[in-house]
């Protein structure tokens, strides 16, 4: 099949016929109340949490089948990653005992002077981040200085960087800076939580360090408004001509655009977003069987490339972007995309091919990105439909990724049962249990009128 270059509509391929698959099947009625639902998530999450516990209490991540603990940043150290990510859903859940634990464990062993590198990008998004947002939900001042000490360590990726955009690794305690070619999500993904402590700490230099690394991507786009994939931070350039759009690595660089308007009222990031979206529209939109994908295409010439139909599991956060920056309509029809591969398999696949939905990496990494943007698209709609699908992901993830020491990655949903694998991402702990319990929950703790989240989940505003 040849992809259209333009947005077309094309009828064809049946997505899979009789299937042999572990599908989910989307309920025509929630078959609980939302209450009793929002109850059985928290105790999913619960069992989750407990089984980090009872196995790695104080290291970043779990492995809930062999009861052993794991490192994220850097081998041999923990910064009690997990813990960091599941502070302000124990928030909105009303788990405050289990709070407590995580502030007395934080405050006695939160370490960044440390001779390790870690990636700018996830040290940001997760600890800078989950350190802001536990600070807004217990008011302890040490979370906010901690957040601020490990920005300034992560600061040199962008001071040292000739161009402005951040290189993609730091040594903590040295300040070495390491490999310049960077994806587009770790330089763009930090305007969030820089220009929240900017704006806690009365020091602007951590929100004009986003804008100007911004500013350096945005300053060569091609002709049609689309962007590389890979960013030459020394040389100022792209790095090859892909344009993955909302796939990896591109996806959270376009989600904090509109976050940079939406949460800190920058009309600048409003502009690059909308310009950048309509050029995403015009080049990348493609619809087969009806369905809304993106293509990838070359940034200057807006034609599809060699693997346009490649398509990640985690670009499905798209569709609640898209609805949030105003293009309700393309939101939600590419969400109805999803939730097509959702049906099929009932875990998504890691990398799908759009034009059949076919399964190109059989995995899945406990991935939250459906989860996220039905999230969304609930709040911004209260249509049922989002209860309904969001049901169905929870359904398929108790189903198939519960073990006895938690929850765990699939490495194969393609079999029947699935092959379970042995990790569990810290990420689920900010991600898709709090997604999925304050859909259903009516929590006097959040306000789903007012609230922004960054690209992990942390609620950076909303909280009550
Ligand atoms: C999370 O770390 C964040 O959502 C990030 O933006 C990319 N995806 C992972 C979870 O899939």
């Amino acid at each position: 099949m040849v992809i259209p270059s333009r947005r077309r509509f094309c009828a064809g391929l049946a997505a899979g016929a009789a299937s042999p698959l572990l599908g989910a099947s989307i309920p025509r009625r929630l078959p609980a109340t939302p209450k009793r639902i929002a109850a059985q998530v928290r105790d999913e999450f619960l069992h989750a949490w407990n089984g980090y516990k009872q196995y790695a209490w104080g290291f970043d991540e779990v492995r809930p089948v062999s009861g052993k603990p794991a490192d994220f940043f850097i081998d041999g150290h923990s910064f009690g990653l997990s813990i960091v990510e599941a502070l302000d859903t124990l928030y909105v859940m009303e788990l405050d005992d289990e709070l407590g634990h995580c502030v007395d464990w934080l405050r006695t062993h939160l370490e960044f002077d440390v001779d390790g590198e870690v990636e700018m990008f996830e040290a940001n998004i997760r600890l800078v981040a989950g350190l802001i947002s536990g600070y807004y939900v217990t008011r302890e001042r040490f979370m906010l200085d901690a957040a601020r000490a490990l920005a300034d360590r992560l600061f040199p990726c962008f001071t040292k960087s000739p161009s402005g955009a951040p290189y993609r690794f730091v040594n903590l305690r040295s300040g070495v800076v390491r490999d310049a070619k960077a994806p587009l999500a770790e330089i763009g993904s930090n305007i969030l939580e820089f220009g929240d402590l900017s704006r806690l700490t009365g020091d602007p230099k951590y929100l004009l360090a986003s804008l100007r690394a911004y500013r350096a991507v945005i300053d060569k786009r091609s002709a049609l408004d689309l962007l590389g994939t890979y960013f030459d931070v020394e040389k100022g350039d792209f790095v090859g001509a892909d344009d993955a759009g909302p796939n990896p690595p591109s996806d959270s660089f376009y989600e904090y655009l509109w976050g940079g308007w939406q949460m800190l009222g920058l009309s600048e990031t409003r502009d690059w977003y909308r310009m950048l979206t309509d050029a995403l529209l015009e080049y990348a939109a493609v619809r087969i069987d009806g369905r809304l994908w993106f293509q990838r295409v070359d940034y200057t010439t807006g034609q599809p490339t060699a693997t346009a139909w490649r398509t990640s599991e985690l670009a499905a956060f798209y569709a609640e972007l898209l609805a949030k920056g105003g293009d309700r309509a393309s939101g939600e029809a590419y969400y109805d995309s999803w939730t097509t591969v959702l049906e099929k398999y009932g875990v998504i696949p890691e990398v799908l091919d759009f034009r059949d939905l076919s399964a190109l990496r059989p995995s899945n990494d406990l991935r939250p990105e459906y989860a996220n943007a039905a999230f969304d698209l609930w709040w911004i709609t209260h249509e049922e439909k989002y209860r309904r699908t969001a049901f169905a992901y929870f359904d398929a993830i108790r189903a198939n990724c519960r073990v006895a020491g938690g929850y765990t990655t699939i490495r194969d949903v393609l079999t029947k049962p699935m092959t379970q694998d042995d990790y569990f991402p810290a990420y689920a702990f900010s991600e898709n249990f709090k997604y999925l319990y304050l859909i259903f929950a009516d929590s006097p703790r959040f306000d789903g009128a007012n609230y922004y989240l960054n690209t992990e989940g942390k609620i950076m505003r909303g909280l009550k």
